[in-house]
């Protein structure tokens, strides 16, 4: 099988006949052609296959109400005592509230999660996830606060209670594996669906993960999932993809992952990135405490914009999106001298 990755051009005196990738900022002139065993080669566009170009090029549907011609943050709201790097902070009502609100004028969406997925948790009872999620979701629509409002869980029956509570959005970081219910609730309530790509559950999945090659073994799954959504009745227009960095992944995996992030958009879906204060950026950068990977969040994150990621999920909203409209500034400011 021949995989295609569009080769993003950031520099505004790109050539004028560079492709437009998925409707997006990004540019591109040329393709990587990947293929398993072999090394890359680097094509002009034009020379590739049509059948492999026509996915990158087709501009995307909006997602939950949400353009995808400009980068959209994701603000994470976790109603959980323990998630890796703000547990216990969300978990009183008003605390989540005050949080939402302080992420809502910067952030896009909002995705709530009341159990936490970072490696070696354990899992929360559906009753308890529940109690902590659909509360919010109501009060945070009841507020009026945030335009779209997603939940982050791999339980139907918590989906089923948060979507009645308002949320528009589900985010399932199994992809619809985890629970057999979960594609049928989706289907039959016509929302957009973030299909994640992980390996094992959280409590085993950092022991010792292996790929035959993690780029194309993580496309190949994604694909298969994506399948898997349409079969069940998901509409495709309704699905993002998200390659899971740090979900059963060492940093060699997320690096290689991160280095070639723009092939995802041959799935011809939205993509998703959520690197967000995730350990690979402390073992980089030194910094253990998870909060302070802000700094390295923000490279990350704008690493993937440039890759032409249409979703960035962060826990710091206000501080991407000053990173982000200076990227763009910088980025897209007219070449005409002054
Ligand atoms: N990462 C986490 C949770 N949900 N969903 C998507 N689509 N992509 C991600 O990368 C992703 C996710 C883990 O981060 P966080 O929610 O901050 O931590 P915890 O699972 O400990 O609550």
């Amino acid at each position: 099988m021949t995989y295609l990755r569009p080769i993003p051009i950031a520099d505004a005196a790109r050539p004028s006949d560079a492709l437009v990738l998925a409707g997006g900022w990004c540019r591109f002139t040329h393709v990587e052609v990947l293929e398993r065993g072999r090394a890359p080669v680097v094509l002009p566009a034009a020379e590739a296959p049509p059948s492999l170009l026509s996915p990158l090029l087709a501009p995307r549907p909006d997602f939950a109400g949400l353009t995808l011609d400009r980068p959209r943050l994701m603000g994470i709201l976790n109603v959980t005592p323990d998630s890796f790097s703000d547990g216990g902070l969300f978990l009183k009502p008003e605390a989540a509230m005050m949080q939402a609100r302080a992420m809502a004028a910067q952030a896009d969406l909002l995705d709530v999660g009341g159990e936490s997925t970072r490696p070696g948790a354990t899992e929360v009872a559906v009753a308890e996830e529940t109690a902590r999620t659909a509360p919010v979701i109501a009060a945070l629509r009841a507020a009026g606060i945030a335009r779209a409002v997603s939940i982050d869980t791999r339980k139907a029956a918590v989906a089923r209670a948060a979507l009645k509570a308002g949320a528009g959005i589900v985010n399932d970081v199994t992809a619809l594996q985890f629970d057999a219910e979960m594609a049928g609730v989706v289907a039959q309530a016509g929302v957009p669906v973030i299909l994640m790509h992980s390996i094992a559950t959280p409590a085993t999945m950092q022991d010792a993960p292996q790929y035959d090659d993690v780029l194309l073994d993580v496309y190949d799954a994604l694909a298969a999932r994506v399948a898997e959504a349409e079969a069940a009745g998901i509409a495709r227009a309704r699905i993002a993809v998200d390659p899971g960095i740090g979900f059963g992944k060492t940093l060699a995996h997320n690096l290689a992952l991160l280095a070639r992030l723009s092939l995802f958009h041959s799935l011809g879906l939205p993509v998703l990135l959520g690197a967000s204060r995730k350990r690979f950026i402390g073992t980089l950068t030194g910094e253990e405490e998870a909060a302070r990977r802000m700094p390295g969040s923000l490279a990350v994150a704008l690493a993937g914009v440039a890759q032409g990621v249409q979703m960035i999920r962060v826990h710091d909203v206000a501080e991407t999106r000053a990173a982000l409209t200076l990227w763009q500034a910088v980025t897209q400011a007219e070449t005409k001298p002054a």
